[in-house]
This record gives structure tokens, C-alpha cells and sequence, in this order.
């Protein structure tokens, strides 16, 4: 699986992780990287999630730089060259998601500079970087979580103003307009981010639509198809030095027929 790495750089620790931090990571700027398979969908970023029972390192990637992933992540990355020395990997730091909650981060391309970290439940430790950028209007576990979260900030203990951000159209696409989020989880009747078996429907038909019938309206690639326009987000953002091409790789075969 090809992911892009999005690199969203640190502004304001949470004091939770701030006190974890503290003097460990030297003159390095420290960045949460996500893992995203749609590069075009970047300017529509309303926050990151994180998985709050999940443990995350701060892993040096050289001298200037810094990444929060799972150590899963940071070993592929390690094997990758993404973070040097090759193979080899130094953490700095150890930080539980619980603890990431509220830090607010920068959101490469995105119409939002600066968004907040905030929980959902369904993050996989087992996938990608653990890390996940929110696109609410062309995501419907995305958008769905960000209505539980503002249905229940208490519960999910976050601070409202965190989750206040709005989806931005970002894609277009003829036959449920310019969120389609928003429509699948009405269509499919979706109440929470419980819901996971309609959620993966509701993802599928998203992913093909958005793919196969989407044009971009925002951004540099402004009236292009989705299909020639996602490359083109991509290469644009690790020109910028704000992404990475980041593999994972192919589940291991533990057994096989003879
Ligand atoms: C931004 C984004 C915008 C994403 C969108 C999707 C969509 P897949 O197909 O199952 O491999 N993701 C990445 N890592 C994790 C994780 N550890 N746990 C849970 N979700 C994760 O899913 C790949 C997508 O799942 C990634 O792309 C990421 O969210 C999320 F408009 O990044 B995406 C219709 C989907 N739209």
C-alpha cells in the first residue's frame, strides 16, 4: 500500500504531552505524520485523530527533524530511509494518544492552517502510521466522528472549540454533490462511528466516486479530475518538503498451503 506521509508540525503541545517532551527532542521541530491515500483531499483538513489507547514515539528522523508515529511505523520508515540513519531507529520520547488530545498541529495545504488533535475510536495500530488527518467532507468516518465529538465533548473529553471547525467542499462529484461524506452518512442512515459496517460501505462507494467521477474545486488543480489531480497534490506537498512517500508493506504470509 502507497501512503503519503503528511508532515504536521507541532504548534502548541497539549501539557499532557508537553511534560512528556520536556528537553527530550533538542533543537528538532516535531511533526505528527499522517498517512493518507488521498493527497488531493488535503485542503479540506478540519483536525487529526489519534487513537487514545494507542502508544506513539517521538522518533528522530536526523538533526532537524522528528516524527510521532507508532513504533511500527517508525521501523518501516527506518527500512524506508525516511528516518536515518537507515535502519536504525533513536526514540526520543514515548507519548500514550490520550496524551496528543488537544495539541494543536499545522495542516499542510489545508484552507485551516492550525487544527487540533482530537480521538476516534476506530484508529488501527496496526495501519499506516496510527496517526489519521481528518477530511470530514470526503470521509465519512471522519465527518461521522466529528459529529459524535461535538455531540459529546464531555464524554470524549475534549474542549468544543477543538472540533469547531466545518468540512470545506473540496470535491465535486454529480450525483451527491460537493460533501459527500455528509451524504453517504445520511443515505446509509449512519448514527455513530459505531456504525462501522456501513461505515466501510459508505467509504467504498466514496473512495470510487470521488476517484472515478470527482473534480477538484479548490486548490491549484481547481477543475481537473480527481484522477489527474491526485498525483499532482501529492508531488506538489513532498515538493514542498511537507509530505513523504511513506510504504507499507504487504501483510507477512504466515501459513500457506503445500
Ligand atoms: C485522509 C483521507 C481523506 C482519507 C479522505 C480517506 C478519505 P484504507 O482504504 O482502509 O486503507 N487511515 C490511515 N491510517 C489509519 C489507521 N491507522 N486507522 C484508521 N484509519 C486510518 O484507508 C486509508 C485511509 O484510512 C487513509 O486515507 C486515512 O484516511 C485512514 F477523504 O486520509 B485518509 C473515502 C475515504 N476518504
Amino acid at each position: 500500500q502507497e501512503y503519503t506521509g503528511v508532515k504536521m508540525e507541532v504548534v502548541q503541545w497539549s501539557p499532557e504531552a508537553e511534560a512528556l517532551i520536556s528537553n527530550k527532542v533538542g533543537n528538532r521541530k516535531v511533526f505528527l505524520v499522517a498517512a493518507t491515500l488521498r493527497p488531493e483531499t488535503m485542503y479540506g483538513q478540519t483536525n487529526c485523530f489519534v487513537g487514545t489507547g494507542i502508544k506513539y514515539g517521538v522518533f528522530a528522523a536526523n538533526d532537524q527533524e522528528a516524527y510521532v508515529v507508532t513504533l511500527r511505523a517508525a521501523r518501516n520508515m527506518a527500512f524506508q530511509g525516511i528516518i536515518t540513519p537507515r535502519g536504525n531507529i533513536e526514540k526520543l520520547a514515548e507519548l500514550p494518544g490520550a496524551t496528543l488530545i488537544g495539541t494543536k498541529i499545522k495542516a499542510p495545504f489545508s484552507v485551516n492552517p492550525e487544527v487540533y488533535v482530537l480521538p476516534m475510536e476506530n484508529v488501527l495500530a496496526t495501519k499506516g502510521t496510527g496517526v489519521v488527518t481528518s477530511v470530514p467532507s470526503d470521509s465519512p468516518d471522519d465527518y461521522q466522528t466529528l459529529l459524535d465529538l461535538r455531540k459529546k465533548p464531555e464524554f470524549y473529553k475534549i474542549d468544543p472549540s477543538w472540533a469547531a471547525l466545518d468540512p470545506t467542499p473540496v470535491i465535486e462529484t454529480p450525483t451527491y454533490g460537493n460533501l459527500i461524506a455528509a451524504a453517504l452518512v445520511k443515505k446509509l442512515k449512519i448514527q455513530s462511528q459505531k456504525d462501522t459496517k456501513q461505515l466501510a460501505e459508505a467509504k467504498e462507494i466514496t473512495y470510487k466516486e470521488g476517484f472515478y467521477n470527482g473534480t477538484m474545486i479548490i486548490g491549484e488543480f481547481k477543475g481537473e479530475p480527481v484522477q489527474e489531480a491526485k498525483n499532482k497534490v501529492r508531488d506538489a506537498m513532498i515538493k514542498a518538503g511537507l509530505a513523504f512517500p511513506y510504504a507499507e508493506p504487504e501483510a507477512m504470509v504466515t501459513s500457506r498451503s503445500a
